[in-house]
């Protein structure tokens, strides 16, 4: 199959400790993503709600809110061909216990601390993915791209 070049946005959640947030970007580019552009962000908690606005009414919200915004997330925009899928395969499910039973290797599987505090997010498909890279990133250039998967040159 052909898959066109597709972008999705990832997140590295906050309390993810350095050395997982390397290794995490250490996989993005070994998986042959393309990184096309980083962002470290401290939420505010409005941002939080507008991101997460879908599961308003879920009796989680306030604690996903309380999470998103404790610390830096890292903001990724990855591209790839079928990358939303991908990446989304890469992360694992939602819930860690399920990831380590059904995903082992998942990101998920390795980093999540519960189901909550699961260490990463990615778009569920490329409408979500466009809607959040531009409120996270607002109007940015498709040229620049930081990280090119297979490039010797160290992020
Ligand atoms: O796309 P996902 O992040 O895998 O999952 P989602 O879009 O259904 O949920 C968004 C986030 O909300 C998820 O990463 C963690 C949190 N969440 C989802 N389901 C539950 C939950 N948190 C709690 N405490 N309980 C849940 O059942």
């Amino acid at each position: 199959f052909f898959f066109p070049k597709e972008q999705t946005l990832a997140v590295i959640k906050p309390d993810t400790s350095e050395e997982h947030r390397d290794e995490i970007l250490e996989e993005i580019q070994a998986g042959g993503f393309t990184i096309s552009q980083l962002q470290e962000t401290v939420l505010s908690r409005e941002m939080a709600e507008e991101f997460y606005r879908e599961h308003r009414d879920k009796p989680f919200f306030s604690q996903l809110v309380d999470y998103m915004c404790r610390g830096p997330c890292t903001m990724l925009i990855l591209t790839k061909e079928n990358a939303v899928e991908e990446w989304r395969a890469m992360m694992g499910p939602t819930d860690p216990n399920d990831a380590k039973e059904n995903a082992p290797g998942s990101l998920r599987a390795r980093f999540a601390k519960d189901i909550l505090e699961n260490a990463v997010h990615g778009s569920s498909n490329t409408e979500h993915a466009q809607e959040k890279i531009h409120f996270l990133f607002g109007e940015i250039s498709s040229g620049s791209e930081l990280i090119n998967a297979g490039d010797d040159e160290e992020p």
